[in-house]
Order: C-alpha cells, then structure tokens, then sequence
C-alpha cells in the first residue's frame, strides 16, 4: 500500500520531510507540497514528482491525499491539525503542536470527538537511539532509581535576529520537556529559569531547572548562539549509574598535533536517523490506525506547552512557577514505549 502524502510548509524542515518521505523510506508517495509561496512550493516539488499548491485547506481536502505533515510555521500548527482531523486525515505535525495550550486543548477536544486518533507529533528524539538507551538502562534497572537528568541544546544561531528568550522557552525547549518526561516516564510539577547576560545584542540562553511529580530535577540549558555547531547532549543520573550521550560524529581528524571532531550546522544531520523511524512510524499507524508506542501526540503538545507558559512566566518574574496540568484524559492513556 503506498500512502499519498500531502506536505504543508516548504521550508526547511517541509523540505526534509519530502526528502525523507520520497528517497529514504518506502510506502509513501509525495503528492502535493504546499506553502504560502507557489515559488517555495515548486522548487520542493519539482525535487520529487510531485504537484505544487497554496491552499493548505484544499490540499486537506483532496481526495487523493491521504495524510498530511504539517511543517508550516509553529502558528499553523494547530489550526492545520484540526482542519485534518476534521476531514478525517492523519497528521505528522512538527513540533510544537502549539505555543497556546488552550490551542493544544482545542486539538485533543477535536481528536476525541472524533472518536480515533489522527495526530502523531513530531518530537522526533524519541526515536534517537541515544534516548532509546538511556531510556532502557533506567527502565531495566541498571542505574537505580533516576535523580537528575542534565539537558543541553545548542544551535549555531536563532533563524531570526528578532528570536527572544521566550521564544527559547516555547520553541526550542519543548524537545527536552518532551523527551525527559518520556525518558523518566514521569511528568513536571515547577520550573525555574534563568538568563545569563551576553555582551553583545543576541539573545543568551536560557536555563531552566524542572521539578518532577517523583522529586527528581531536570536541567535544560537552551542556547540558540552558541556558535560553534549543533550541539545536544543529556545525562541521565541514577542511584547505581548514570548515562550520557555521545556527541555523534562518523570520523575523527588526527592532525598537526591536535585531534578534531565535526560538528553538525543544525539538526537535520544529527537526527537523520530519528527523522526516518519516526516518519516510517508515521507511515505505519496511517496504514493501521494503531498509534505508534514511541510517538508523541495531542497531549504531549499540551504538555509542552504548559511547561512553557509557565516557563516563560518564571523567566519574566524570577520566580519559581508551578505547573498545574489538567488531568490526562483516558483516550491519551497508554503504554510508555
Ligand atoms: C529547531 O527549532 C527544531 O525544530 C529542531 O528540531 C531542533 O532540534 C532544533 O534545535 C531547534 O532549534
């Protein structure tokens, strides 16, 4: 069964997506790709055979489309998934879901009136085989009960000169507030953030301190100019153990007295790998309806995005904020992966 894909947002990671989609993994076909700019538009399509368009809602609407990823700009997010919920079609939607999580509330509301689930979220570090392990030794008891887990995430420079500490918080972030939740299968209660100053006008990072329903404590350190390449790493801190991740590089360079490793410009290297099983994960729960266990949905978007209102509340008053989620509703209930 080949699965017509429509894909909404031509940029970057809307580009990646058809790419991934068309040359790395098999069972889909790229339909249609579309963005507000017909000339973005084609230059993807072009790449792959497929058709190019602008109105995301017609494209939704075809019936020779049968799911949609979404990589438009973080504010479509949201009313893009409901619109494919809406006509009944799956949706890959990049992260995050939204910035708002009554935005968030709005799509959960959608999806169980629906009665299926239709949206898989892409907090593509579930699938990174770092995780993965470090994920595995906790669970099977190699490194006792977790205490702390140590994140960092830095990019060479923010997409945009106008990018603020916020936008760090609500952006960036959501991929370790996602990925550390699933890592200690727990959830957060407070969050803590902090600014050192730069001595120039970009914006510096951030570092946030998160506690967990289990009494653990969960550092994010967000610096979107750090200059020197595409750098994320975490530390997992037990009783018994610890794991860290490797910064991941294919070769080494020996030379002139000094050793050097490589870094990624951005993240599409680094995650090439988690980028493929998620999407073939994608592929599978289009195919058979049954959620993938790994995947992120509707209410990690929630998630994420209450830990980043209140993230960005204790950056602007300093103080400690508590985060009150609503209750999980039974149809997000599952299995962690
Ligand atoms: C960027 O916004 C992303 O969406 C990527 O997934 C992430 O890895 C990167 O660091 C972010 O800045």
């Amino acid at each position: 069964m080949t699965i017509r894909l429509a894909i909404i947002g031509a940029g970057i990671m809307g580009a990646d997506h058809a790419r991934i989609f068309a040359e790395d993994i098999p069972g889909a076909s790229v339909r249609v790709i579309c963005d507000a700019s017909q000339a973005r538009a084609k230059a993807v399509a072009d790449r792959y055979g497929a058709e190019a368009a602008s109105d995301p809602a017609a494209v939704i609407a075809r019936p020779d489309v049968d799911a949609v990823v979404i990589a438009a700009p973080d504010a479509f997010h949201a009313p893009l998934s409901r619109a494919c919920i809406a006509a009944g079609k799956p949706v890959l939607c990049e992260k995050p879901l939204s910035q708002s999580s009554a935005e968030c509330l709005a799509v959960m509301a959608d999806e169980q009136a629906a009665g299926r689930r239709f949206l898989q979220l892409g907090f593509m570090r579930r699938f990174d085989q770092s995780y993965i392990e470090m994920k595995a030794a906790l669970d099977q008891g190699r490194i006792g009960r977790a205490l702390m887990m140590h994140n960092f995430h830095r990019n060479v420079e923010t997409p945009s000169s106008d990018f603020t500490g916020a936008m760090a918080i609500t952006s960036s972030a959501p991929h370790e507030y996602d990925v550390a939740r699933h890592v200690l299968g727990t959830s957060f209660t407070a969050i803590s953030a902090f600014q050192p100053k730069r001595s120039d006008a970009v914006v510096a990072p951030v570092m946030m301190v998160l506690e967990t329903e289990d009494s653990q404590i969960v550092n994010i350190e967000i610096n979107n100019n750090a200059a020197y390449g595409y750098d994320v790493r975490a530390e997992l801190v037990g009783e018994r153990g610890a794991v860290a991740m490797h910064h991941v590089a294919y070769s080494q360079t020996d030379s002139a007295l000094g050793q050097h490793l490589a870094y990624d410009a951005d993240w599409r290297g680094r995650y090439a790998e988690a980028y493929r099983r998620q999407n073939k994960a994608f592929l599978k729960f289009v195919a058979t309806g049954v959620f993938p266990d790994r995947a992120s949905d509707a209410w990690d978007g929630y998630v994420a995005a209450m830990v980043g209102e209140a993230g960005v509340r204790a950056l602007s008053s300093g103080a400690r904020v508590t985060i009150q989620m609503i209750e999980q509703p039974a149809f997000y209930a599952r299995k962690e992966a």
